[in-house]
C-alpha cells in the first residue's frame, strides 16, 4: 500500500510524514552501507565512494509544489513530490552507476517507480546523473506502507560539476550570465571526457591484473 498521511490534525499529520520519510531514508542508507561493506570484503573493490542522505526542507517542498502548480497541502507533498527523502550515491566510474542501479533493482523489497538516465541523456544544462524513484516498505505499528525515495547515482566528477552548477544557479537565481552557462557546458564536456578516460584506464589496469593472475 502506497503511503498516504493518516486522517488526523495537520500537526500530527506533518509529524507522521516526517517520521515515515526519515524511516525510509534510514532503511535505504542501511541497505547501501551493507552493500558497500559487502563489496569491500567480497570483491576487494567498492564501487560506492560515499553516500549522502537528506530530507527535503519544508520550504523546498512547498516551493516545488508551487512551481508545479499544486496547492501546499500535506497530501500533495506526499503524492506529488518524489524527492522528500533523497539519497545520493557517489561512485568512481560510470560503469559503477549501472552496477549499483542493477543491484538495487534486483532487491525484492524495492519497487522501481521511474528511472531518468541523465548520464546517457544529459540535461541541456550539461547535468549528468542517474536518477531512480523507488519505494521501500516501512513497517509501522498498524500497517505497512510503501514510501518513495529518490536515488541519485553519479561519479565523483559529475558530482563536482553538479555541486558547483547548483551553487552558481542559486547565486544567480536560476539565470546565470551567458558566458558562465557556456563555461559550465564546456566543463560538463570535460567531465564526460574525464569519466570516459578514467574508465578506459581502469579497465586496462584490470586486464593487466587478470593477465598477471593467469
Ligand atoms: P534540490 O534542491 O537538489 O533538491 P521530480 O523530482 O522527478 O518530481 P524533476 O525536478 O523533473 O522532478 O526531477 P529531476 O530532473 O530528476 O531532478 C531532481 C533533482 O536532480 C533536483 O532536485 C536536483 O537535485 C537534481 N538536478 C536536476 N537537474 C539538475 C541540474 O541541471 N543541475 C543540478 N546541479 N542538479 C540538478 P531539485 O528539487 O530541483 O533540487
Amino acid at each position: 500500500m502506497d503511503y498516504k498521511p493518516s486522517n488526523v490534525d495537520e500537526i500530527d499529520k506533518w509529524e507522521e510524514v516526517q517520521l515515515v520519510y526519515k524511516a525510509a531514508l534510514k532503511q535505504m542508507r542501511t541497505k547501501l552501507e551493507i552493500l558497500s561493506a559487502d563489496f569491500a570484503q567480497t570483491h576487494k573493490y567498492n564501487p560506492i565512494e560515499h553516500i549522502e542522505a537528506r530530507i527535503k526542507s519544508s520550504e523546498s517542498i512547498v516551493k516545488k509544489l508551487k512551481k508545479n502548480g499544486y496547492e501546499s497541502t500535506i497530501e500533495n507533498m506526499v503524492a506529488k513530490v518524489n524527492d522528500i527523502a533523497g539519497v545520493r550515491i557517489i561512485c568512481s566510474f560510470t560503469s559503477d552507476i549501472y552496477r549499483i542501479a542493477d543491484i538495487l533493482s534486483s532487491q525484492s523489497d524495492i519497487i522501481i517507480i521511474s528511472v531518468k538516465d541523465y548520464y546517457k541523456n544529459p540535461k541541456p544544462s550539461g547535468y549528468q546523473s542517474y536518477h531512480m524513484i523507488v519505494s521501500v516498505p516501512i513497517y509501522l505499528s498498524d500497517r505497512v506502507v510503501n514510501v518513495k525515495v529518490e536515488i541519485q547515482i553519479r561519479t565523483v566528477a559529475m558530482d563536482f560539476w553538479a555541486t558547483l552548477e547548483h551553487k552558481i544557479r542559486y547565486k544567480f537565481e536560476g539565470n546565470p550570465p551567458r558566458h558562465i552557462s557556456e563555461s559550465l557546458m564546456e566543463c560538463a564536456r570535460m567531465v564526460s571526457a574525464l569519466d570516459d578516460e578514467m574508465l578506459c584506464l581502469n579497465e586496462e589496469i584490470m586486464r593487466l591484473d587478470a593477465m598477471k593472475e593467469e
